[in-house]
């Protein structure tokens, strides 16, 4: 898949191609002060104690108060909206969270993020911003450097990725990715990746959103069960800046579940190829 000219910088641009990542300065010191009181100010209005070991790793996407979900979700599309074209050419921002790991937050499995447009073939990219110097010790992120290039799998709620029975050779080649506070790790919606602990004193707090083409619609795809899984419902999530699975959501479409296991050699070759 050529990556084009997605990103503003060239050099990015190219990083993102080749890798499936990059990293790119996007807000400045009072801005990420902002956002953390922003966000601290939701915690106290909907009760969220930092203390509590519920709250030691804090994603919104996984709060069951979809109006907590949308306070946050807007928090990080006011800064992200006005900010998405310095990153890339003719994108705009969907869904908003938070990820924020206070000392003793434990890791996040190895995944990919959901397919986001009703296009699978088309460029999306995670925004992840951190609000702190995010290193191996306080759980940043790391990366399997070019898995973005696998295609033609779907990914969302429920979904077993085609990389689930070879975790530990997936966590062996990746590469943690250190981020500044205010630095945004920008990397392809189909990139492997994981976090680690927070084994430091140091809170790791940060933001989440994702770019789309501005002609495209935030997309959800959901396994059909009536058709054993064969088939996914592509539902439209652009009136919506969360996933309330309660809520319905208008179908855009229906498309064939192709997706298929990789065996860990396969994907090995793969990600070797790196231009
Ligand atoms: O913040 C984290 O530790 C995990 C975030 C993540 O996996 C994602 O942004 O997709």
């Amino acid at each position: 898949v050529d990556a084009g000219a997605i990103l503003v910088d060239p050099e990015r641009n190219r990083d993102l191609h080749r890798h499936g990542f990059t990293v790119m300065p996007l807000l400045d010191q009072a801005e990420v002060e902002g956002a953390l009181a922003a966000l601290e100010a939701i915690h106290t209005e909907f009760g969220r104690r930092t203390g509590d070991d519920a709250q030691k790793f804090r994603v919104s996407y996984y709060d069951t108060d979809m109006d907590y979900q949308r306070a946050v979700a807007r928090v990080v599309r006011d800064l992200m909206e006005p900010r998405i074209s310095r990153v890339a050419n003719g994108y705009k921002v969907a869904a908003g969270g938070e990820f924020s790991k206070a000392p003793g937050a434990g890791e996040m499995g190895v995944h990919s993020d959901f397919t986001a447009t009703a296009d699978p073939h088309e460029v999306t990219f995670t925004i992840w911003c951190a609000l702190a110097d995010a290193d191996e010790t306080n759980g940043t992120l790391c990366m399997l450097p070019g898995s973005h290039k696998v295609s033609g799998q779907i990914i969302g709620p429920g979904v077993t990725p085609f990389f689930s029975k070879y975790e530990k050779e997936i966590r062996a080649r990746s590469v943690p990715v250190r981020v500044k506070a205010g630095e945004a790790l920008i990397f392809r919606t189909g990139m492997i990746h994981w976090s680690g602990a927070n084994r430091s004193g140091r809170p790791r707090p940060a933001m989440h959103c994702l770019g789309i083409p501005e002609s495209s619609r935030h997309a959800i795809y959901l396994l059909n069960c009536d058709a054993g899984g064969d088939r996914f419902d592509v539902r439209d999530m652009s009136a919506t800046t969360v996933f309330d699975p309660s809520q319905p959501l208008p179908l855009l479409g229906s498309r064939r579940n192709e997706n298929r296991p990789v065996p860990w050699p396969e994907l090995e070759r793969v990600i070797s190829q790196l231009g």
